[in-house]
């Protein structure tokens, strides 16, 4: 029997009730089906069938490095004719090469899944540090080895997460950007990168229609997020940035019962409380309730709470909603409150005129998260926090380290970046982004957004014509396709909650099932009352609709084996 791996999930969980009456659609549709098995839901995996998986094969290539056994790190500095550093490069390169062949290629695993202190076992010669070094052979063997293990994220059969696919373009970005090794904060040691980095950001900005506003990339979402809520803070109460939190009563935001726990984090990390986030139920498709939102906010107001920001959700982590940002807008304007948009996810679609208007408003909202290492593919990691207004983020952050930001430089301050970020050191993840606009153009990415959605159809009707898949959405915003698998043996009754309960256990052994062969990678999760379910985002353009199909028939395979 796998491990069976129970799931909590990236859901705000405060008051989720919004799944019953999906649920009761399920119920319906697989009531009292015919059992196969009299072990009703026994999730039992059988040796035969276990032995059915396939093992391993691993991850080889034609390789000779002797020659590099007797040369070390300190070497290729010594060696002043450059040909150690371009053999050793060159090799790491062909290395990367072959991992990228591999990963493209569909006959391939996507991962080789080892148990913990297995790995550790296989891994041992190569994890630990000794006090000697080891040669540029072992470094590279060890090189060769982590890749034997990595999951292939960029995998057309990798569908686990939001940011998948592997851009050559990117990565030649992440590559050049690791070279040029150098930190965002100041012109003086980013010169291009920080001109490259005002130009996507005004290009990001301009897709919101905020014509003079600022930005920042972040070390990802749940920071970005952050920065948003800092921003909210800041504009109320700008004396906390001197004085602390005292005296300022109960702080509340309101945010959707299915928005990401980033918003709970940076509640938690600013000072306003868990038990400040205040959850906003949802539709039954994810959708925030901006009637709900507006009552819940009165009353907080007559409870003397002062409500200061909204996060709204643009492309929620499971099923993909879009919260309705006009309403929500209104609302905001109403109570004079902050308006955050949680785009991580979603906002990659401002770059296609047909799905930009799943964000209509957001022009409305006064700052936003954008991860363009989801849906635009850039390798991780790569996220934006943008504002509708110049100047908070300096004047929110700014601490004017002399050592650093001096005012007495040659050139023009203005273009040292680091004051504005919570950061010193900030990593480069701008280089690689712009690389891949330029080699794309805006047509490339409207074009590979398009594809996302087009799939996401395709996998939804494919869905529905398979008798033992149920959906959990009918229709579909985002290009999230979350789906149960439902064994004939699971019966689902109006009496009791007992083939819920079995259902629970039947997303969580596939799931291990898929990870032991190492054919495909689904993630799953609970939502809500809603027993275990798969999600399938979708955001790698190498996927194609025979992927998709794969992926169904692998999971009607897989579940011969339960
Ligand atoms: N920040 C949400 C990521 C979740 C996912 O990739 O599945």
């Amino acid at each position: 029997m796998p491990t069976v791996m129970l799931y909590t999930g990236p859901v705000n969980l405060h008051s989720m009730n919004m799944a019953s009456d999906l649920w009761e659609k399920v119920k319906k549709r697989f009531r009292n089906t015919v059992m196969e098995n009299t072990e009703t839901g026994k999730l039992v995996q059988s040796k035969e069938s276990r032995e059915r998986i396939n093992r391993s094969k691993s991850f080889e290539q034609n390789i000779d490095w002797t020659d590099l056994e007797k040369y070390f790190a300190k070497d290729i500095e010594a060696d002043k004719t450059g040909e150690l550093r371009n053999r050793f490069l060159n090799e790491l390169v062909r290395l990367l090469d072959n991992y990228i062949q591999l990963e493209h290629k569909r006959t391939s695993k996507v991962l080789d899944f080892h148990h913990p202190h297995q790995l550790r076992e296989i891994m041992e010669h190569c994890l630990i540090i000794d006090k000697d070094p080891k040669s540029l052979e072992e470094v590279l063997s060890d090189c060769k080895e982590t890749l034997k293990y990595c999951v292939k994220t960029g995998h057309p059969r990798f569908l686990n997460q939001l940011s998948t696919g592997l851009d050559i373009v990117g990565i030649a970005g992440e590559m050049l950007t690791s070279v040029a090794d150098t930190n965002m904060f100041t012109y003086e040691v980013a010169p291009v990168f920080t001109l490259i980095e005002d130009t996507v950001l005004t290009k990001m900005l301009g897709y919101i229609g905020w014509y003079d506003g600022e930005g920042m990339f972040a070390p990802g979402g749940a920071i970005s997020n952050l920065y948003g809520m800092l921003s909210a803070r800041h504009k109320r109460f700008p004396s906390i940035k001197y004085t602390g939190m005292s005296n300022k009563g109960d702080i509340v935001i309101f945010t959707s019962e299915q928005s990401h726990f980033s918003i709970n984090k940076a509640a938690m990390l600013l000072g306003i409380g868990l038990d400040n986030v205040i959850a906003v139920d949802c539709e039954s498709n994810g959708k925030m309730k901006a009637d709900v939102l507006r009552k819940k906010i009165k009353h907080s107001i007559a409870n003397q709470q002062t409500p200061l920001m909204v996060n709204a959700t643009c492309g929620t982590t499971i099923l993909g909603a879009f919260d309705p940002l006009d309403q929500i807008a209104d609302v905001c304007e109403e109570f004079g409150i902050w308006l955050h948009v949680d785009g991580a996810w979603g906002g990659g679609a401002l770059l296609s005129d047909n799905h930009r208007f799943l964000l209509k408003g957001i022009h409305r909202a006064d700052s936003m998260t954008w991860n363009p290492h989801k849906m635009m593919g850039t390798p991780l990691q790569c996220s934006a926090i943008l504002l509708k207004e110049k100047g908070v983020l300096l004047d929110v952050n700014q601490t004017g380290a002399t050592y650093l930001y001096h005012k007495d430089k040659h050139y023009d301050t203005g273009f040292d970046t680091g004051d504005k970020s919570i950061q010193c050191g900030r990593h480069n993840d701008v280089f690689k982004l712009w690389l891949m606009w330029r080699s794309k153009g805006d047509a490339g990415f409207k074009d590979q957004i398009d594809l996302f959605f087009t799939l996401s159809k395709y996998l939804v009707d494919e869905i529905k014509k398979r008798p033992r898949f149920q959906l959990v959405l009918e229709e579909i915003e985002g290009p999230n396709v979350c789906f149960w698998y439902i064994p004939s043996r699971i019966v689902i009754t109006d009496e009791h909650d007992e083939g819920k309960t079995h259902l629970n256990k039947v997303a969580p052994s596939l799931k291990a099932l898929m990870m032991e062969k190492g054919s495909i990678m689904v993630t799953y999760q609970p939502l809500g009352d809603l027993p275990n379910f798969f999600r399938i985002a979708i955001s790698n353009p190498a996927i194609q609709k025979e992927d998709l199909d794969f992926v169904l028939n692998e999971i009607e395979e897989l579940a011969k084996c339960l």
